[in-house]
């Protein structure tokens, strides 16, 4: 028994899996394979006595037991009809299922979990209304490339096309938002489609796959083997990169005088942020990152730029504008980024590294691709140890361009400025926090002014941009790190679209600090009608917004508000003093736009607001 007592599965070793072989015995071999020390040897008498036998079990407990080979630590999920078998299964499977209050909570928590532990955040939704629910939630997890596992249940086999009570085209409604996706059509290839699935979710670039499941395939049997080779000459992601291109940038390095690094998540999912940090320091080139690749590079390291793109720094944007040589690591080019393609890096050669060859290209003609995991391809360029270009008058003219045009807006004690109050979290976390957001204007404010030093502290919904994100995140961000203090902050208004999940909060004891940017409005919505339509506030403005305190009460759940800058400091101080859930609600300045900003259709050098974060300085 490990020292502490708990119980733990034990990985495979090279020695189990040559006992087990290709033969009978490897079926099974996990499920005696269990976990104490002293235990071992015993457990692999009874493997050796359960050599040639061949035991079978229902489709609902093959499901469970590929899951813990997986060693899934919990899912998320919902139960109903269509999945009764696996949810009988799962009672006393002693696997960790969070029931959330509605599968659009369930998946958005798996991604959080997922973003933040690395490791593929599992989902159970019933059939028909419940696998729809989840919509939202694959397309977020597709296009922020999060590995999931998404099981559906689904009508019996027998009537599927009947429209049967519940029944809904899951594997059509769900082609084009998931990696890959499969129907179980007979029992004995649920393992191999289990099996395959964690493969696809997790390699090459992460995404979520779904298994629709019949009824009738969890409550037939067939035999369990789960150590079988997997075969899918179709999918061979390549995660080297090719020699002859990392010369190429290599070269391209050695004669830039501009050059600047654009990182973005993959960097993160490659777990590649010190070799990014060497990289840069070596070769001498500023980073600026997107706002899913924050914390990758140390937001306060001499190099960094900021983040880029709509709402990015001056220095980021102009550094895109202005560089010779732009290396794009792990980001796909997204329209936030580049604003107009017309006048994106005019004067750039560009070079991508990317783990998806359809990135490349995609967006902004590539003249170094360079298709490879963002570590690989980093460790070979760090190797390579090419000749730094002479980039001195080019720092040096970015150091100008970050002390001139910071961030800045103007403060007003009596109220709450957002910024302000982002920067006080900032402050009473030490920085260390792990930081989810809803949508808005305070997701930007968020990215802004909390400066992110380390990886994995960032959840946020980036691709899609989905409302109702940021608090259920929070739990699967919690349960992935359960020692980490959790900030959750959200918007007035994506708040209301998942605030269900304050009960599985409540009831977990999860300690999260739900910060509620209260402008009364949909904040950025407000903001575009100001700048684009007149300010004609059509539908963004609610003055009459619930009181989110007493809801919280409602819930079992700690909470204060505050009105300005002191009340804000105080509240927090309380709140990050509580081992428990705290809802905190701040009516901040409601008039209070992000900037700078990159309007629809501008280049990044168009940026207004600027100015105003020049007079903040004043
Ligand atoms: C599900 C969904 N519906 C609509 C939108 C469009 N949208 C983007 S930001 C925003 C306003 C969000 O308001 P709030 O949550 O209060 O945040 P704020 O901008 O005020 O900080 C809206 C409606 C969206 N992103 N997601
Ligand atoms: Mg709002």
């Amino acid at each position: 028994m490990k020292k502490g007592g708990t119980a733990e599965r034990k990985p495979f070793r090279p020695f189990d899996l040559a006992l087990a072989g290709r033969n009978g015995v490897k079926r099974f071999f996990h499920c005696f394979y269990k976990i104490e020390e002293e235990g071992w040897s015993m457990e692999k008498m009874k493997v050796e006595e359960k050599r040639g036998q061949k035991t079978k079990m229902n489709g609902a407990l093959m499901l469970i037991e590929a899951l813990k080979a997986e060693n899934v630590e919990v899912i998320f999920g919902y139960p109903g009809g269509a999945v009764l078998p696996i949810y009988d299964k799962l009672y006393d499977s002693g696997i960790f299922h969070v029931l959330t209050r509605h599968e659009q909570g369930a998946i958005h928590a798996a991604e959080g979990y997922a973003r933040i532990s690395g490791k593929p955040g599992v989902v159970i939704a019933t059939s028909g209304p419940g696998a729809t629910n989840i919509v939202t939630g694959l397309t977020d997890a597709m296009m922020d490339s999060l590995p999931l596992i998404v099981f559906t249940g689904q009508v019996a086999s027998n009537v599927i096309g009947s429209d049967a009570f519940q029944e809904a085209d899951v594997v059509g409604i769900t082609m084009p938002i998931t990696k890959h996706s499969y129907q179980v059509r007979d029992v004995q290839e649920l393992p191999k489609i289990i099996k395959e699935a964690f493969h696809i979710a997790t390699t090459g670039r992460p995404g979520p796959v779904l298994i629709d499941i019949p009824k009738d395939m969890t409550t037939l049997e067939g035999e369990f083997d789960y150590e079988q080779d997997i075969h899918l000459p179709g999918y061979q992601p390549t995660t080297q990169p090719n020699h002859l291109q990392i010369r190429k940038l290599v070269e391209a390095v050695s004669q830039a005088k501009k050059p600047v690094i654009l990182a973005g998540a993959g960097v993160l999912h490659a777990n590649a942020s010190q070799e990014l940090q060497r990289y840069a320091e070596q070769q001498k080139i500023p980073v600026a990152h997107t706002l899913l690749g924050l914390g990758g590079f140390p937001a306060d390291h001499p190099l960094f730029l900021g983040m880029a793109g709509m709402h990015g720094t001056y220095t980021a944007n102009m550094a895109l504008y202005e560089c010779d040589l732009l290396i794009n690591i792990g980001a796909r080019f997204d329209d936030r980024v580049t604003g107009n393609l017309k006048c994106f890096a005019p004067k750039a050669v560009v070079a991508h590294i990317d783990i998806d060859p359809a990135e490349i290209g995609k967006n902004v003609p590539t003249k170094i691709p360079i298709v490879s995991d963002a570590k690989e391809a980093l460790k070979e360029l760090i190797h390579q140890e090419g000749k730094p270009g002479d980039t001195a008058a080019w720092l040096a003219q970015l150091e100008g361009w970050k002390r001139e045009f910071p961030l800045g807006y103007k403060n007003d004690t009596h109220a709450v400025k957002p910024q302000k109050l982002i920067e006080i979290i900032y402050e009473l976390t030490n920085g260390e926090a792990i930081v989810t957001t809803d949508v808005g204007q305070h997701q930007m404010w968020a990215a802004q002014y909390y400066k992110f030093n380390q990886p994995h502290r960032w959840v946020t919904s980036g691709g899609l941009g989905t409302m109702g994100f940021g608090l259920p995140a929070a739990i699967g961000a919690q349960l992935a790190n359960r020692g980490a203090t959790v900030v959750s902050i959200v918007g007035d208004g994506g708040f209301q679209m998942t605030l269900q999940e304050l009960s599985v909060i409540q009831e977990l004891n999860l300690p999260i600090k739900i910060v509620i940017v209260n402008n009364q409005a949909l904040g950025m919505v407000r903001q575009w009608q100001e700048l684009f339509y007149e300010k004609r506030y059509s539908h963004s403005l609610i003055p009459n917004q619930p009181d989110f305190v007493k809801l919280a009460e409602a819930y079992n759940i700690k909470a204060f508000r505050a009105k300005t800058e002191e009340e804000a400091r105080t509240v927090l101080q309380q709140a990050f003093a509580l081992k428990e859930p705290v809802l905190l609600d701040f009516h901040v300045a409601a008039d209070e736009n992000v900037y700078p900003m990159v309007a629809p259709g501008k280049g990044l050098h168009e940026m207004v607001g600027v100015k105003l974060c020049e007079e903040s300085l004043q």
